[in-house]
Order: structure tokens, then sequence, then C-alpha cells
């Protein structure tokens, strides 16, 4: 529903993400304030809402509903919490900020679809924050110029310092190579049609049961790939960076992380610890669009449908990291007219909808 007045947050989940949410909302944000923190961890939920003058803590997102008046939700649980939270929010007709994944498998995604298609227009907006870095927009604008011919490949790294407890090996690709999953059909302008995964030898430091690093190869309809190493437990820090190769040029980014110091015999740059201060900026800009959308009532960013065509692909990458073969993506849907409505200027591009199985 538009609103003038201050858009009414509720954040569900008060961890890493979620209490920076919060944090941003209160000190960065304008036109919206958190009225709520719900989290079961009551400690958790008070020290993430004593940042936000105001705000109450609940137990649940039900006893959110009941204590205060909210126009709009963030969700920051883990994934495979997310349906649970969505689908008696779209009942209720609130803006939604969901982080990624949208959900951790296809058959989730698609309920949430169909229960948000029961709404005038979209509400879901997914928190694929990486379509509001300047680097993956100015790369993005290379790859749309043509000015360097077609591009061929795609060099990512992903690489965390360390996994929290309870990290599995699917969640190296429902978790992390999500990301890639989304931005790379944005960058390319085409809908990924097959993945394989490559096992390489073990990082000793990564926790008992999880083998990683492991190298995604994910190709689009023209035959682009991109080659993703998902690396996360590396201990110097955070680092994400995508070389693009063109057929007269490469293009890098994810370097700029601040001066080149040249000092005592070495030259070095900083390594963020964190997605958090790495994609600091994209997250205020995500957020603040959001925030300016739900307040008019729409979106601006990727929708549900995005979140929809990554748990695709990210159920076909599970298969292809259990099998070790590759594994074609077979998408069940075409895009529904209702996602053309209320999408903003970093949602996926028309080129990128998928052909369908069976159409
Ligand atoms: C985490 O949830 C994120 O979204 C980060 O961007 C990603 O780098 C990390 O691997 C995920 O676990």
């Amino acid at each position: 529903m538009p609103t003038t007045g201050p858009l009414r947050v509720a954040v569900v989940g008060a961890g890493m993400m979620g209490a920076d949410h919060v944090r941003r909302i209160t000190s960065t944000i304008s036109g919206a304030e958190v009225v709520v923190v719900v989290d079961p961890d009551g400690d958790r939920a008070s020290a993430a809402a004593a940042t936000a003058p105001g705000a109450v803590t609940a137990a649940s997102f039900e006893e959110a509903l009941d204590a205060v008046e909210i126009d709009a939700v963030i969700i920051a649980t883990p994934g495979f919490l997310h349906e649970a939270v969505l689908l008696p929010a779209l009942e209720r007709g609130l803006a939604i900020l969901c982080e990624k994944p949208l959900t951790t498998d296809e058959a989730a995604s698609l309920r949430v679809l169909e229960a948000e298609q029961r709404l005038d227009r979209p509400h879901v907006q997914v928190g694929f924050m990486r379509r509001f870095d300047q680097g993956y927009l100015d790369l993005r604008a290379l790859v749309e110029s043509g000015e360097q011919g077609a591009l061929l490949a795609l060099h990512c790294a992903h690489r965390n310092a360390t996994t929290p407890p309870n990290y599995s090996e699917e969640m190296l690709i429902l978790d992390s190579v999500i990301h890639e999953i989304d931005v790379v059909p944005f960058l390319v302008g085409e809908p990924i049609v097959a993945v394989e995964v490559k096992k390489p030898r073990r990082n000793s430091l990564a926790p008992a049961g999880l083998p990683e690093p492991q190298i995604v190869i994910l190709e689009t309809t023209s035959g682009t790939m991109a080659i993703v190493e998902i690396n996360v437990n590396v201990q110097f820090g955070y680092q994400v960076t995508t070389d693009a190769v063109f057929e007269s040029g490469v293009a890098s980014i994810g370097r700029e992380t601040g001066p080149l110091l040249t000092t005592a015999g070495r030259t070095g740059q900083p390594v963020p610890p964190s997605f958090k201060e790495r994609f600091a900026a994209a997250y205020d800009t995500q957020v603040q669009r959001w925030v300016d959308a739900a307040r008019r009532g729409t979106i601006d960013g990727p929708s549900a449908w995005d979140g929809y065509l990554a748990s695709v692909v990210a159920t076909a990458g599970v298969e292809a990291q259990a099998s070790g073969r590759r594994v074609e993506v077979e998408y069940a849907m075409a895009k529904p007219a209702f996602y053309e409505l209320g999408a903003g200027a970093s949602a996926g591009r028309a080129s990128s909808s998928p052909s369908v199985v069976g159409a």
C-alpha cells in the first residue's frame, strides 16, 4: 500500500545481515523506521533493536504482526526459513525485501510466485545486492555497448574468510554461488542453460566434511561461460572479483578496495573482512531504492521472478555438485506478464528470459 509517512519496517532475523539492516535503516536510509526486530534468540533481537529508537522485539513474525502496525518486512533469516515469512507477508500485502536466496528450492519459489500473483502487482524484491554495485553496473554497460566485441567468458572469484557453523556443501551453491547465478545473466543478458561443478584439492583449513574450494561452470544460451571459484575458508578476508574476457579486451572489477599503498618495502591494498564492508554501498543503494519504491507501492530491483530463476539454476547446480555431471537447466514456466509490472531499472533484461521446457 503506498504511504506518505515513514515506511514501518519489521526486520525478521537479527543475525549479521538483519542487524546490519536495522542499523542501516536507522542511520543511513531516509523514509523508513524499524518498528520491530524479530528473532527467537531474545538477546540477539534486543541487541539489534537497541540500535533503532522505539523498536520493540518479538520472538516470531506472527507475534510481531500482533504487536505493531507494519507496512513492510525485511527477511534476513537463513534461506530455508524464508518461505514461512514470505507467504504470510504476501497474504497481508506487505512490501518485502527478501535476502537471497528467495527460497532454497524450486518448488518453494513456485509457491511464492503463485502467492504473489494473487496480489495486484509484485511486492517482493530479492536482495541480490550485486546488481547495485557500481563495478557490476559498469561491466554490464560495457557488455551492452559491444565496444570490446562479444563476451566470451567470465572468471569469477568468490572468496570468504571462513564459514559459519552449519555451513554445508550444498550451501556453496544455494547460499554463496547463488550471487553469481543471479549476476551472470544480469551481465550477459542471457539465461543460464547448464551447470557443472569440479572439485579441486580440498583446503585443509575448511571445516571437516566441507569439500571446498569448488569450481562452478555456468553456461549461458550463446555459450558464454562463467568459471566461478567458490572458496570460502581463505582466512585472509573477503574477496569478490570478476575478469570479463571479450573478443578484443579484458575488463576486471572488484579489486578497487582502497589505495594501492607502497610503504616499508611492500605494496598492498586493504582486504575487507566480510561482505558487509565489501558491498556496503550496494546494500545502502539497494535498501534506499526499495524503501522509496515501497512507499510508492512498487519494487525497484530484482523480483521474485529473478529469485525463482536463480532457484531453478541452483537446484541444477546442487545436482551437478552431487553427480559430477554437466546438468542442463530446465525452466518450467515462462515469465508471467505480471512480472513486467513495477520492476525497476536494475531488474533483468527482457532478453534474459529463458526458453521453457515443453513450450
Ligand atoms: C553470504 O550469505 C552472502 O550472501 C555473501 O555475499 C556470500 O559471499 C557468502 O558466501 C554467503 O554465505
